[in-house]
């Protein structure tokens, strides 16, 4: 027997042996650059990397991150009508033509008026999605508008470092509180139609919210302030018992 002949049980332990060090060596490197990433100085809410990360591919398929947790998209076929439910602080009686919509920017950057057509000159987002009320029903809607991190990004980029959005109607009668993350997130849109029609008033004409990360009830109808704060703000139902979170 050849000396070059090698014995196949040996060399089959012994590669089995070098993959358990390297895959060891690769852990390790993994923790570290796992530390590393996190450590990075935060865009927003997120370290760079993967801030960058997520600009780059957009919708990253990691549940680790509840940004990246995108909720099914359907096709119109499927588009249902939506019951109207509540009608808290829809009864000022501001026209829809003179509605401004007060927008409280975080820090330094200036408090603004805006009209509708400064909502609309942002790139239109369509999305049809499910919308559920916590009281147990539910409904595929087309929503029209805007992404809320679009609006911030072109009127308050300084606003995405707070904590949280708090949102209003213009009597102050409903208010709700979100948390950053999820008024960033991709499905939360700042709505100027419903199912292929302008938003009509029963809906929350001009403006109202449509988020798919929250029960309904987080989805104001007409918005009359949009606010920024590191502190929890108000939250009309969170104050008469529901989750403050109300999270899907
Ligand atoms: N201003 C305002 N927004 C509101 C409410 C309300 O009473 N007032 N009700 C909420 C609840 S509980 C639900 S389920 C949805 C219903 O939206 P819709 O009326 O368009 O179906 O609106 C939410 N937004
Ligand atoms: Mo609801």
């Amino acid at each position: 027997m050849s000396k070059s002949n090698v014995n196949p049980e040996r060399e089959l332990a012994r590669r089995s042996r070098r993959t358990f060090l390297s895959l060891g060596v690769g852990a390790v490197a993994g923790v570290a650059c796992w530390t590393y990433l996190r450590s990075r100085p935060h865009e927003g809410d997120l370290p760079s990397p993967f801030r960058r990360v997520l600009q780059w591919n957009g919708e990253l398929t990691s549940s680790l991150f509840r940004e990246s947790h995108l909720a099914p998209e359907f096709l119109p076929s499927r588009i249902e009508a939506l019951p109207p439910n509540g009608d808290i602080g829809l009864n000022d009686q501001t026209e829809n033509e003179d509605w401004r919509l007060l927008f409280i920017p975080h820090e330094s950057d200036e408090v603004r008026y805006l009209t509708l057509p400064d909502i609309r000159a942002l790139p239109k987002r369509e999305l049809i999605s499910e919308f559920k009320c916590i009281e147990g029903w539910s409904r595929i809607v087309q929503w029209g508008g805007v992404r809320f991190r679009d609006f911030v990004q072109r009127y308050a980029p300084l606003s995405e470092k707070a904590a949280y959005v708090a949102i209003a109607t213009p009597d102050n009668e409903y208010y709700v509180a979100l948390d950053i993350v999820s008024a960033l997130h991709a499905q939360t849109l700042l709505v100027y139609e419903m199912n292929g029609e302008p938003l009509n008033d029963v809906h929350g004409a001009p403006l109202r919210l449509f988020t798919s990360v929250k029960y309904g009830h987080k989805s104001i109808k007409r918005i009359g302030t949009i606010s920024f704060s590191d502190r929890p703000p108000r939250d009309y139902w969170a104050e008469r018992g529901y989750d403050y979170y109300a999270g899907l």
